[in-house]
This record gives C-alpha cells, sequence and structure tokens, in this order.
C-alpha cells in the first residue's frame, strides 16, 4: 500500500490520500508493508529540541539514586520482551529473609501453592501498616514479576516489601510539611531524587491523576505516591530501553507502545 505520498507528513492516523478510497482492509496494527518506517525527516528536529532527556542517564552505574535502593529491578530478563501473562516460577526465601515476613506470606498462602493471590497481598500488607487499593497492588505486582497473572511468590514477595519499606521512607522525606501528603513541590522533588526530572505539565498531571481526593487535596497520599512513583519509574525506563541515544526520543513499534503502556493503564 503505496497509499502515502512520501513527505506528506507522519502517516500514523493521517487522513487517506484519497478520502473517498475504502478504509484499508488491514486491521491496524497488522504487520503494515512499509508505512511507519520511515522516520519522517524532521522527526528530531521540529520544535525546541531538549538538550538531553529529561531523566538521569546512568553515569554512576552502581549508584542507587537518593536513599537506594528506591525498587528493585524487575527480577527476571521477562521485563519487556516476554508474553505480559508469563508465568511466574516457584521461588523461595532468599536466606535471612525476617522469620516474620516468611510467616507473614505462609499465613497468606492459605491453599500453600507458593504464591500469594492479589487480595491476599493486600492483606498481608495491611498488616504491616501499608495499605493499598487493589489497583496498586496490581501494579505492584506487574512491577515485580513483569507479569500480569497476579500471582507472587516469595522471592518476588519479598523484594516487594523491602522495596516498599524505602519508598515508605522516601514518602517521608519529601512529605515536608508533615501533612501526610505530597503536594506538587514535594512530588517534583522526590521524584528528581529518583533521577526523573518530569516538566510542570507532567507534574500537573500526575498529580490530578494520583491525587484521590479528585483534586481538591492537590497533593497526594501514600498509596497514590506510590502508584504515581511505579508509574513514571516503569514507564521511564520502558521508554529508555528504546532511547538509546537517551536523546529524549524513541522509535516505538505500535505493538510494543500497546504492550509498554497498558499495563500501567489498566489494573
Ligand atoms: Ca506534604
Amino acid at each position: 500500500m503505496a497509499g502515502y505520498p512520501p513527505g506528506s507528513g507522519y502517516p500514523y492516523g493521517g487522513p487517506p490520500a484519497n478520502p473517498y478510497a475504502p478504509a484499508p482492509a488491514q486491521p491496524y496494527g497488522a504487520a503494515p508493508p512499509q508505512p511507519y518506517g520511515a522516520v519522517p525527516p524532521q522527526a528530531y528536529g521540529y520544535g525546541a529540541p531538549q538538550p538531553s532527556a529529561p531523566y538521569a542517564k546512568p553515569e554512576k552505574p552502581g549508584k542507587q539514586h537518593g536513599d537506594g535502593g528506591y525498587g528493585q529491578p524487575p527480577p527476571s530478563a521477562a521485563y519487556g520482551v516476554a508474553s505480559p501473562f508469563a508465568a511466574l516460577l516457584p521461588s523461595a526465601f532468599p536466606p535471612g529473609t525476617d522469620p516474620s515476613l516468611v510467616a507473614c506470606f505462609q499465613m497468606a498462602d492459605q491453599d500453600g501453592s507458593g504464591f500469594i493471590d492479589d487480595k491476599e497481598l493486600q492483606r498481608a500488607l495491611s498488616s504491616y501498616n501499608q495499605s493499598f487499593s487493589l489497583r496498586t497492588v496490581h501494579l505492584l505486582m506487574y512491577m515485580f514479576t513483569s507479569s500480569n497473572i497476579r500471582k507472587i511468590g516469595p522471592k518476588e514477595f519479598t523484594s516487594l516489601f523491602y522495596s516498599l519499606q524505602n519508598w515508605r521512607a522516601i514518602f517521608e522525606k519529601f512529605d515536608r510539611d508533615r501533612s501526610g501528603r505530597i503536594d506538587g513541590s514535594e512530588l517534583r522533588e522526590a521524584l528528581l531524587s529518583l533521577g526523573y526530572a518530569v516538566s510542570p505539565a507532567v507534574l500537573d498531571l500526575l498529580l490530578s491523576k494520583f491525587d484521590k481526593s479528585s483534586g481538591k487535596n492537590k497533593a497526594i497520599e501514600y498509596d497514590g505516591f506510590i502508584e504515581c512513583c511505579l508509574t513514571v519509574k516503569g514507564l521511564t525506563e520502558k521508554f529508555k530501553e528504546k532511547d538509546t541515544m537517551y536523546s529524549g526520543s524513541a522509535t516505538f513499534t505500535y505493538e510494543s507502545f500497546m504492550l509498554t503502556v497498558l499495563p500501567f493503564l489498566v489494573a
């Protein structure tokens, strides 16, 4: 289908060359003959290009940002490539895991399957004074298993738990006025400390999206803060995988864009 004249602009979603032509027979996303292949000449040139990527370059390998350990990397290489419903391998608690954490997991795992589901995880975390909506629990499960199967084993549970302790510390550190909520400037600082320099527009959007008071507070509580940071961290890392030059721009196929973004939207 050579239906897009060269140089007529980005074909993605653009009107067909002939407005009376029948719609293309192919469903959106089916392997296209060529239409998205050519990067528009001005792809990196229009507007005021940012001098560099808005997130930190990996200049200090090995050094954790801020307080360190704001979240462990996903446990397996499944990140990014595998099926979104990749199976989770049975695992064991790492040596030295706090016995009360082991007991907590075993109590939650009522059928002794070695995995706990979303509601069991929610209950287990609330016994540690970490109360989350199911949405946040789903996002946590996704982040620590790289899968949407919504089960979690001992190994992932342990890293999730210790990571949450770090998140709690970050929340408390940046809640400067001790209001129990993170407002716009506190969020900006918290994200900066994690290596994410988001624009004011993105910051506003994050605040309104994760403020569960529907915008009344203009600030987010712990649950929303976790969701917000996991989303920024997760999406930024996915983006950086494609932004090999650290230019702040990346090219995605339709498929990988959908697989990248959907898990963060549908939880
Ligand atoms: Ca505050």
